[in-house]
């Protein structure tokens, strides 16, 4: 399999396992990414999964975009339906409730960035090379790279990077939003625990309500996202964890959270 799923102390890991074509995603890896995001859903309902992190085999590439040689000559019904697939699995990624995060170690390129867009966060070793190339093959990004990258850097540096296709070193992308954190070169498994970490303490249903409320109010004026917030806060406080989030402070105790 060319997306391999591991489970391991409350973390999955997708893993693209195709480094003879540096990572690059295949229909059939969409399928199967498919079918490993409903094992992780499930995992996350059954309270087994509380992060995510995604990362690319190999020394070179997480990874290097579509499949360039299978993009060739389809028909326009065949090509609508693949970008549908592209968008579809990951906004699965981009919906589910646990943080998530894509280890970026070399090139991410394409749909990999598309990929890496979906996630939470982006965590980046200097290796790191970042772009959305799709102009100079003719193409345009077609994996949500032009509403999920304006969203997150800018309309401004993302029409840079999308109509010059131009690559993007790690301190840059970092220093203009595009990656969350810089880390020294590593194992990328090791990467993403030590990333996700901060986050495992903390119980599902004030991550879920707090994520939420930033990004369906990102998506609205001040005004709605204000009463998006409300509501999230509100449905946050009559949690059991928030009841023991308080007594515990009270209580000088580090809280125990049960996700209820
Ligand atoms: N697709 C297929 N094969 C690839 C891809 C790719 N995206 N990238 C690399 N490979 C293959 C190469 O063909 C090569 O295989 P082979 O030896 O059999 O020819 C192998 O991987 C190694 O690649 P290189 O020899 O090219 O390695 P280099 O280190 O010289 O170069 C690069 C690395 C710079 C990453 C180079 O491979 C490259 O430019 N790759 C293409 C990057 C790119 O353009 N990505 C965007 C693809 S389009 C896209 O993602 C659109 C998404 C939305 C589509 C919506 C419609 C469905």
């Amino acid at each position: 399999m060319a997306v391999e799923l591991s489970i391991e102390e409350g973390l999955a890991r997708i893993h693209l396992n195709r480094p003879q074509a540096l990572n690059a995603l295949s229909f059939s890896i969409l399928k199967e990414l498919n079918v490993v995001l409903t094992k992780i859903e499930d995992a996350i309902e059954q309270g087994l999964v509380r992060g995510l992190y995604v990362t690319g085999e190999g020394e070179k590439s997480f990874c290097a975009g579509a499949d360039i040689k299978e993009l060739m000559g389809r028909t326009l019904t065949e090509e609508h339906q693949g970008a549908r697939a592209g968008q579809e699995a990951f906004n699965r990624i981009a919906a589910l409730r646990v943080p998530s995060v894509a280890v970026l170690h070399g090139y991410a390129f394409g749909g990999g960035l598309e990929l890496a867009l979906a996630c939470t966060f982006r965590v980046a070793t200097a290796r790191a090379k970042l772009g959305l190339p799709e102009v100079k093959l003719g193409l345009i990004p077609g994996y949500g790279g032009t509403q999920r990258l304006p969203r997150l850097i800018g309309e401004d540096r993302a029409l840079d990077m999308i109509l010059s296709g131009r690559t993007v070193d790690a301190q840059e992308a970092e220093r203009i939003g595009l990656v969350t954190r810089l880390v020294e070169d590593g194992e990328v498994a090791a990467i993403g625990r030590a990333f996700l970490a901060p986050y495992l303490k903390h119980g599902l249903i004030a991550l879920d309500m707090a994520r939420s409320a930033v990004l369906r109010g990102m998506q609205t004026t001040l005004e709605q996202g204000l009463l998006i917030e409300r509501d999230c806060s509100t449905l946050a406080y009559r949690s059991q964890d928030a009841v023991e989030g308080m007594t515990a402070f009270v209580e000088k105790r580090p809280a125990v959270f049960k996700d209820q």
